[in-house]
């Protein structure tokens, strides 16, 4: 018997095998989970859907987190193969390659809008579709990083949404304890995704990590799946509004 053994869900944000969504469907189908995917568009199905079959999906479907519609559809669908949930993985964000590199202070309104958008309200909308559809003991997580809650550098307006986003997970389980449905983020340290490249210096930010972490080295999505099966199964039972560290660098202060 796993941990996750008679648990159905639905992970949000596979692009590919490196994909932090990835590490944790891994680690959540080894305790027994079953397993929805979505992928954002086309593109990225060619690259989903044969990894959410070497995972036995039952469902795998289209999801631009921008669209409502779209959302709903996905949901609908879970409805009608299963008729219940017991939980989420949200792992999507998106700001435009610009704004993470330009100052802060130049970040327009559309992009602003945009990061805000993808990243922090669709967990609004994917919760709020998910919580009708969820048994009792359901659970939610998110994920998020350092720049939520410190200004780091280059990650700008994403730092507003990922701040945004760990609100929004402290009022939504406020809203949902009373129906016995959890909502937490886990606070994952820099990892080598898709995600991650193309960002300046993240090279840097990895060597950070392996000089002055306490565990000199960064974690890994394995590691970032682990946490999210104890906040997902019944071991995290009492565990809600909370935002979880998977960061062994975020309590260093380097000194000479
Ligand atoms: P990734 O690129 O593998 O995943 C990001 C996902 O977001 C992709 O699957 C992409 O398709 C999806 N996405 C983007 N826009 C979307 C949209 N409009 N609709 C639907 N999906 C959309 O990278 P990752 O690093 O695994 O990122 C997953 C999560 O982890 C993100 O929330 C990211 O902020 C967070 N995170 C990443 C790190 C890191 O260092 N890699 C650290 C902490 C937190
Ligand atoms: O959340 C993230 C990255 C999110 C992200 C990445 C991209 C790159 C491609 C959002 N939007 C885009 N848009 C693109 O066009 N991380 C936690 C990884 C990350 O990104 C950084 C980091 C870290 C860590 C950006 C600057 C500084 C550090």
């Amino acid at each position: 018997m796993g941990l996750m053994t008679g648990k159905r869900g639905i992970i949000f944000g596979v692009a590919n095998e490196m994909s932090i969504a990835w590490g944790i469907a891994q680690q959540l189908r080894e305790q027994g989970a079953e397993l929805a995917f979505t992928y954002l568009n086309e593109a990225l199905e060619k690259r989903v859907r044969p990894l959410a079959e070497s995972l036995d999906a039952s469902l795998i479907l289209p999801c631009n987190v921008a669209s409502d519609a779209e959302i709903e559809a996905v949901f609908k669908a879970v409805e009608q193969q299963w008729g219940s949930i017991d939980f989420v993985v949200h792992a999507v964000a998106f700001a435009d390659r610009n704004d993470l590199k330009q100052p802060f202070s130049q970040t327009s309104r559309e992009g602003f809008a945009m990061a805000m958008d993808i990243s922090a309200y669709s967990l609004v909308a994917i919760t709020r579709c998910a919580a009708p559809l969820m048994n009792e003991g359901g659970s939610i997580v998110t994920l998020s990083y350092l720049g939520a809650t410190r200004a780091v550098p280059n990650y700008n307006v994403m730092g507003v949404a990922k701040a945004a986003l760990e609100s929004a997970v402290r009022y939504l389980a406020a809203e949902l304890g009373e129906k016995g449905i959890r909502v937490n983020a886990i606070s994952a340290g820099p990892i080598r995704t898709l995600a991650a490249s193309g960002i300046a210096n993240f090279r840097a930010k990895i060597k950070l990590m392996d000089d002055y972490a306490p565990l000199r080295r960064t974690v890994t999505q394995t590691e970032v799946g682990n946490s999210a099966v104890y906040l997902l199964s019944d071991l995290g039972s009492g565990v809600t509004g909370e935002v979880h560290l998977v960061d062994a660098g975020f309590n260093v202060v380097v000194s000479a």
